[in-house]
């Protein structure tokens, strides 16, 4: 097994009280990161494989389709993919790279360590002239830290993980991967794009519940890790799509008042109806992303979609060589 490089900091103080205050707030939510422990990265995978969950389905058809295009462009030695979970959908990506060039190291980077591993475990077997690099942080915080690249580097940022980030945070994000950009890097991004919204309420309410368990398995964490008492039952799956803010937003809505205990004793009361948000999973238009593209110093190589344009996948290169 190769050993997990951690970038992340030390668990700052800080923390604790910023959950303790988004509970506080009038306007209850959760870090969305905490939906992704290692039960809650499992569960994603899970809803993956579900009818009504187009994304990933899509996105890899449209990966298939276009890989050796993609791979002519971006011609990489070094495949960097942020938020890799599994590494399920780029294992055929890198075993046609490998075609291509003889050696090549794959960068998973990713919040759960259960992740990094079953990612390992996906790729250890593809072929000796693949090196897998596993590294363990938060996109958000942890992204300066990572170490610009010596040879050709394809990032990878697939799943559109993106939507879960409002539009600062997203730009942010994308200038931060600009910035560790050379020259001759490229990045993929996979996002999902604006559509009937039946379809998208679908994907985000399946049938066997598995968006559910994973929307309610973030109690059982925030419980651990903050010594709260949070009762799921107490709770019910609210995910719907917010038509003018063109995004889902998940939420934990409580069915009965109740309170739960803060570490200092108080009591927090919780209403009948009130709604803790726990994820936004954004669907974006083409105008959206140019803003998005353009604030980020990022340009538009290629675009890649499928015949009903749910999904797109983008092949970008940094602008700051161009106009530095
Ligand atoms: C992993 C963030 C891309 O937003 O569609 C799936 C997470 N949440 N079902 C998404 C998710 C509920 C997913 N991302």
């Amino acid at each position: 097994m190769n050993k997990i490089e951690n970038i992340s900091f030390e668990n700052n103080s800080n923390n604790k009280e910023n959950v303790i205050s988004l509970l506080k707030n009038e306007k209850k939510s959760l870090p969305t990161h905490y939906l992704y422990d290692d039960l809650g990265s499992k569960l994603f995978e899970e809803i993956c494989n579900t009818e009504e969950y187009y994304l990933t389905r899509t996105e890899q058809q449209i990966l298939n389709a276009h890989a050796l295009d993609i791979l002519k462009e971006a011609s990489p030695l070094e495949i960097f993919e942020f938020g890799s979970g599994s590494s399920k959908k780029t294992k055929s990506l890198i075993s046609k790279a490998l075609k291509q060039k003889k050696y090549i190291t794959y960068f998973s980077f990713d919040i759960s360590t259960k992740a990094l591993k079953m990612s390992y475990d996906q790729l250890k077997q593809i072929s000796k002239n693949l090196d897998v690099q596993l590294i363990q942080g938060d996109f958000n915080n942890d992204i300066c830290r990572i170490k610009k690249s010596k040879r050709k580097r394809l990032y990878l940022f697939l799943g559109s993980t993106l939507g879960n980030f409002n539009n600062n945070v997203a730009v942010n994000f994308l200038n931060n991967v600009a910035k560790i950009m050379n020259k001759e890097d490229s990045f993929l991004l996979g996002v999902d794009k604006v559509k009937d919204e039946k379809i998208i309420n679908m994907a985000y309410n399946d049938k066997k519940g598995i968006t559910k368990r994973f929307n309610k398995n973030i109690l059982k964490v925030i419980n651990k890790e903050y010594k709260l008492n949070f009762n799921e039952n107490n709770f019910l799956h609210n995910a719907k799509f917010n038509l003018e803010k063109s995004q889902i937003e998940m939420y934990l809505e409580s069915t009965v008042e109740h309170s739960i205990r803060l570490p200092n004793n108080e009591d927090l009361n919780i209403g009948k109806g009130e709604k803790i948000l726990t994820e936004i999973s954004r669907k974006f238009s083409e105008k959206t992303l140019n803003s998005l593209f353009r604030k980020a110093n990022l340009s538009i190589i290629k675009s890649y979609t499928d015949k009903k344009k749910y999904f797109s996948l983008y092949l970008l290169k940094t602008k700051k060589y161009l106009f530095p």
